[in-house]
């Protein structure tokens, strides 16, 4: 079968957050991109994830001119409550690091990228399959792959593997080069997507004796909830009303009294784990997002780690096409791996403050709780908490 041979100077793999928001930054500079992605565009939007939006994510939106939409619609949110021992306290994310988060579903920020792509006649080509990264140590590397009967090649300057966790770009990477670093937590988080009116106008984290649980939300009238579950669960064992019944046991009465119930839209089951690929670059390959790293979604870091990554590539794109400064490149994958294992720390001390660990000796349980007193007596751990939460700077 005849190869067609495509030229680019980078090919980007994934055409899911981070692989969008970067063709979209590059795109904006003069830098021209293809991507390839493996799934239509309707299961990407499909996929209900990520909720909370760091500032600089939003900033960087915005320098994409993709950020109208999530300041329309998106709410800011100054703060959020902690339930614990059936008591609410309140994390002042406003009073104690001067910023916000946005409230926005990942589904939206998704669709605004494929929008803007749309309105600049730049096409995302869907449905690849087969796809094999070539000559990474070369100056002249290639990704090739199949779309319905055609094979196609293309010939680039670099590679961007922006393909999650199960993508191929991190496993092109030799397996003496790359070293992994993963922890997997003994549950999962149990999501449904309802539209409802949310419980309560701000996120509700809760620490309850049967175990963690979410309450958030997508607008006024689509809420968010998750209950931490064994991974052994299935999500076809959780009929709408157990997980309602569940989520109700978990609240404070002064939260569960005002929940209103209705059918899920979606409902699905996360697996928890901590996952760090390092290094994040390999000859002229660049890892961006779940493809190097996963966090459990405790602290809602994993899109906007992801968005940090994809800041630090595309300003070491500008430099090296703009002022044939390449030092950025070079120092990626450091600079996005310092970020990274911050953000790595809070999403694992968060998943241990909020979660039950069945089976674990009691001294641990005493240290879960004298971190959630000493978390409310101090205003120095909220400061600490606050700017983790709102986004460490990039
Ligand atoms: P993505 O996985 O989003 O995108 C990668 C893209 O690459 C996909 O579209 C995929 O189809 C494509 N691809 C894969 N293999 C390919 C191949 N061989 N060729 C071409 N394309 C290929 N974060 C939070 O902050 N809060 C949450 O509640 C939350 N919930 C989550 C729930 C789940 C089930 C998962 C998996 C993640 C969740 N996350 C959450 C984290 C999530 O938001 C990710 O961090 C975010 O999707 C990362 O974006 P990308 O790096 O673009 O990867
Ligand atoms: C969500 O809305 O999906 C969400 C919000 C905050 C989290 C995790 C998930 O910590």
């Amino acid at each position: 079968m005849a190869k067609t041979v495509k030229k680019t100077k980078v090919c980007i793999i994934g055409g899911g957050p981070s692989g969008l928001l970067l063709s979209q930054l590059l795109y904006l500079n003069g830098i021209k991109s293809i991507v390839v992605e493996k799934e239509t565009r309707e299961y990407v939007l499909g996929r209900i994830r990520a909720g909370v939006i760091e500032h600089g994510y939003a900033k960087l939106m915005r320098e994409a001119k993709c950020g109208e939409r999530m300041d329309k619609e998106g709410e800011i949110h100054e703060g959020f409550q902690i339930a614990f021992d059936g008591k609410l306290y309140r994390m002042d994310l406003k009073k104690y690091s001067g910023e916000t988060v946005i409230v926005y579903g990942q589904v939206e920020i998704t669709k605004d990228l494929y929008d803007a792509h749309d309105r600049l006649g730049v096409k995302i080509i869907h449905k690849v399959e087969n796809v094999v990264l070539h000559d990474l140590k070369s100056d002249a590397p290639s990704v090739t792959y199949r779309c319905g009967d055609e094979e196609v090649q293309i010939d680039c300057e670099y590679i961007i593997g922006a393909d999650g966790f199960h993508g191929v770009s991190r496993k092109s990477i030799p397996s003496d080069v790359l070293t992994e670093y993963e922890k997997v937590y003994p549950f999962g988080w149990l999501g449904v997507l309802s539209r409802t009116k949310p419980v309560s106008p701000e996120l509700v984290y809760v620490n309850s004796k049967r175990g963690f649980a979410l309450c958030s939300l997508r607008s006024q009238v689509l809420s968010r909830y998750y209950i931490q579950v064994p991974m052994s669960d299935k999500v076809e064992e959780w009929s709408d009303d157990a997980f309602w019944d569940e989520l109700k046991l978990r609240l404070p009465a002064e939260v569960s009294k005002n929940l209103i119930i209705g059918p899920s839209i979606e409902k699905s089951i996360a697996q928890a784990r901590s996952f760090v690929a390092e290094p994040m670059s390999y000859g002229r390959l660049f890892l961006a997002g779940d493809a190097a790293h996963i966090v459990p979604p405790t602290g809602a870091r994993g899109l906007n780690t992801a968005a940090s990554d994809i800041y630090y590539l595309y300003h070491a794109m500008l430099d090296h096409y703009k002022k044939g400064d390449s030092s950025g490149l070079q120092n990626y994958s450091a600079k996005a791996l310092a970020r990274v294992w911050k953000n790595q720390r809070f999403s694992w001390w968060m998943s241990m403050l909020l979660h039950g660990f069945p089976g674990r000796n009691q001294y641990e349980d005493k240290l879960q709780r004298t971190e959630m007193d000493y978390l409310f007596s101090s205003e120095a751990a909220q400061r600490s908490f606050a700017e983790h939460y709102v986004g460490l700077p990039y």
